[in-house]
């Protein structure tokens, strides 16, 4: 076993060898350090970080409180106020995640609150990309934090410590990025050292020591108060100042750092750059790829050399003025561009610098390259080395700026072939007959028998992606079996929409859009308004009645997390669309986390169970209801192992969204992967589900609940351990020492439904 590895010493601290991902490294560091919360929400490929702190807190090997966000703009909030608080904080993320966090960031470093947030780079959408560039990284140069880089695993261990001693430094108190490469860095496995002095550790952090706190109410402070000219500007020249003593203390923490783990970190990495002539700027795992090739040209007697900040913020000019003094070129490779400005952030930084040496007369040479995780090869590196031998041969640059090994396509080849668009003939074929009933004002559903439905042709193409068995493709093929005309879907990120689209494929035969999943309500509105402006203006003609296109948001419950905000704004303006939620229990596309309508108890990758942990620690999302209470039209749930209920809803809700407003149905969908169930096991756990009544089927027309089917009425109730015992995920909780847990789920799932019952006997409440 590794963790029995034998003792080394390679500074004066204990250490042992380990074999980590940078991910993992962080996580260890983490463990180390002991940090009092992490506020955090998973996104490729930094999840691992939240992941693998779950599993060693359900084994007690820590006590971080760790918080599960609704989405990274709450995460940076939970460790915003955490860190107000007074104690260590911890965040991870990548691209997206770290843009939707991006407008607190600047809040955090402007009222000068230290913490800790590992960034495992990964481009930014659109399209959407999960492997890495520097992109997202890029984004927060602006933001005023200090930012570490980190080229391997071991570096990303290691910063995480100098991290929290340079953001807690009396002269500095800013917060601090750490930032690896994704996948590259934060997948890969490497040999660590890791240190084994607990005691030691604690005295090279040391205590956290803030000159006030959020906490001390002998002392209250206003954090954040308004603030206008003069002193917003004299606020930020000491923000400024702070950032210029980390230039002195970064060093400082660096040395330190050596003095106690044998390991030596500069502002900038440079690599035989003592008497070279031309060199080879890069960020991270890439610059540790051109050092072999840096070996090879020297061999044959090229002085060539590799240069890499291990600092961003603040960017190293002093040093890189003085180990550029002799260099006659140099290749500036970014993996991120800054559109527009004839090179990319590292390139522009480098350039600046060198500009205010009047002595200095280096050549630069701006490439873009490996975006979106295109490798970077020693071949790559080669070529960036011989272009700027060139250059300095013949003392001129013949292309100052250029994407690298990329070509911007062929405008005549024009979209791949699929299958053929799907016409709206085709398509609406009365499946489903849809009429109100004066009395009761309620809509009735008549439907043709199931068999006549499968000779409807599908709106989506065979040859999805997703895992045997999964529900959501058999719950698409329902809801279009009835659904009639023209249709327009929006799918926000997860299972179903990346096991659908794979530039340059495409599953979907009619328009179909992707926004990630924080906005796709939004998006969509956006569009439906577009659509009946544009009739108004007789722009495009106006369809026959009832024959409207109808725009569907498909989501994940993951979706009515992060997108909660939006989506209720939509509920609340009534746009004329569906919003149709695939409830897996969790985020499944990023490896089965929880999402909130994960049920209590239950085993996700980040509500791990050990013997410190057992599950989810609060109780599902009650998300029908929260939706019910915008006085929609319609709402309803269903699941697809009742097919004609399901229809009839769904019917029902094309119905409403052409002529009354906005529709939100939730819809039990069957994940075998992460349910740890077998592939065909849906009819069985999704009928136990249903009969035990952790998920009714209802709808709530005109604020009118009614049940649709009720287990108690037909003798069919059964127990929630019943259900629970159908899943590997959740079959701990049938276990003797978690019967409090299991008492507390029954209570729950009676408590609402009872409260179900009630409304639906009680038409006005
Ligand atoms: C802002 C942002 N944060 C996180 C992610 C990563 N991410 C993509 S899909 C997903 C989970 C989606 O869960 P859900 O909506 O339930 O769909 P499922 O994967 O279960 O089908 C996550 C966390 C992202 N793409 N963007
Ligand atoms: S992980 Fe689950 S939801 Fe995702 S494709 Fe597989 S079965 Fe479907
Ligand atoms: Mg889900």
């Amino acid at each position: 076993m590794l963790d029995q590895a034998p003792v080394t010493r390679s500074g004066p601290v204990r250490q042992v060898h380990d074999f980590k991902s940078g991910n993992e490294a962080a996580a260890l560091a983490a463990r180390d350090i002991g940090f009092h919360v992490m506020g955090y929400f998973p996104i490729t490929p930094s999840t691992e970080v939240a992941e693998t702190l779950s599993k060693m807190q359900a084994d007690g090997e820590h006590e971080i409180a760790m918080i599960p966000a609704d989405g990274e703009h709450g995460a940076a909030g939970i460790c915003y106020g955490a860190a107000l608080g007074g104690g260590r904080v911890l965040n991870a993320t990548s691209s997206q995640g770290l843009l939707y966090a991006l407008e607190q960031l600047p809040v955090q470093s402007g009222t000068r609150v230290p913490m800790v947030l590992n960034v495992s780079t990964r481009t930014v959408s659109g399209p959407l990309d999960i492997r890495c560039d520097h992109s997202d990284i890029y984004f927060v140069l602006n933001a005023g934090w200090i930012i570490l880089m980190a080229r391997d695993p071991q570096a990303a261990y290691d910063m995480n410590f100098a991290a929290v001693r340079i953001g807690e430094h009396p002269d500095v108190r800013l917060p601090v990025i750490v930032a690896y490469d994704g996948f590259l860095t934060s997948h890969q496995k490497r040999r660590i050292d890791r240190f084994d002095d607990p005691e030691a550790v604690k005295a090279f952090v040391g205590e956290r020591e803030d000159p006030y706190t959020a906490l001390d109410p002998d002392r209250p402070v206003t954090f954040g108060p308004y603030m206008n000219d003069p002193d917003l500007i004299n606020n930020k020249v000491q923000q400024h100042q702070a950032m210029e003593d980390a230039r002195r203390v970064i060093p400082e923490i660096f040395a330190e750092f050596y003095e106690f783990s044998g390991r030596d970190y500069r502002t900038v990495d440079a690599y035989r750059m003592d008497d070279a002539d031309v060199a080879l700027v890069l960020l991270n795992s890439a610059a540790e790829n051109a050092k072999g090739v840096v070996d090879q040209l020297r061999d044959e007697g090229h002085k060539v050399g590799v240069v890499s900040p291990n600092v961003l913020r603040p960017f190293p000019t002093d040093e890189i003025r003085r180990i550029f003094k002799n260099v006659r070129a140099a290749v500036v490779g970014d993996r991120g561009d800054s559109y527009g400005a004839e090179g990319g952030n590292l390139s522009l930084e480098i350039r600046a610098a060198l500009q205010q040496d009047p002595d200095n007369s280096t050549l630069i040479l701006s490439r873009i390259y490996g975006l979106g995780g295109k490798d970077f090869y020693d071949a790559d590196a080669e070529e960036f080395f011989r272009e700027a031998l060139t250059a300095a041969e013949t003392g001129k640059v013949d292309v100052p700026f250029e994407y690298h090994g990329a070509y911007a396509g062929d405008d005549a080849a024009g979209p791949a072939p699929g299958l053929p668009p799907i016409k709206s003939e085709e398509v609406t074929r009365g499946m489903a007959t849809v009429t109100q009933n004066p009395a009761t004002e309620r809509l009735e559903v008549e439907l043709k028998p199931l068999w006549e439905m499968t000779t409807t042709p599908s709106r989506i193409a065979p040859g999805h992606g997703a895992c045997p068995g999964c529900g959501f493709f058999p719950m698409l093929r329902q809801a279009y079996n009835v659904l009639e005309g023209n249709i327009v879907v929006l799918f926000q990120t997860g299972c179903a929409m990346v096991t659908t689209t794979g530039y340059p494929k495409t599953a979907h035969r009619i328009t179909y859009i992707h926004n990630l999943f924080q906005n796709g309500a939004a998006t969509l509105s956006g569009l439906v308004e577009m659509y009946h402006e544009r009739i108004r203006r007789g722009e495009i003609p106006a369809p026959p009645e009832n024959e409207d296109t109808t725009f569907i948001m498909v989501t994940g419950d993951g979706g009515m997390d992060i997108g909660m905000g939006a989506a209720l704004g939509t509920a609340h303006r009534n746009h004329r669309m569906i919003i149709l939620e695939y409830d897996n229990q969790g985020y499944m596309n990023t490896g089965s986390q929880l999402s909130y309508s994960t049920p209590y108890g239950h085993r996700t990758s980040t509500s791990e169970v050990g013997d410190n942990l057992s599950g989810k620690r609060f109780h599902h999302k009650d998300t029908p209801q929260i939706f019910a209470a915008c006085n929609l039209p319609y709402v309803f749930t269903a699941s697809e192992g009742y097919p004609e209920d399901f229809m009839r809803k769904i019917s029902k809700a094309q119905w409403y969204a052409r002529n009354e407003g906005m529709v939100y149905g939730k819809v039990l969908s069957f994940c075998p992967l992460n349910w740890r169930t077998k592939d065909d096991a849906a009819q069985e756990v999704l009928q136990t589900a249903i009969d035990c009544c952790f998920f009714p089927l209802y709808e709530v027309e005109k604020g009118h609940t009614l049940l649709t089917y009720d287990p108690d009425a037909i003798g069919r109730r059964r127990q929630v351990a019943d259900w629970l015992g159908q899943m590997g995920k959740t079959k701990h909780m049938l276990a003797k020492e978690n019967a409090e847990r299991l008492g507390m789920i029954e209570h729950e799932v009676q408590k609402r439904w009872q409260r179900l019952k009630i409304k639906s006997e009680n038409p006005e409440l």
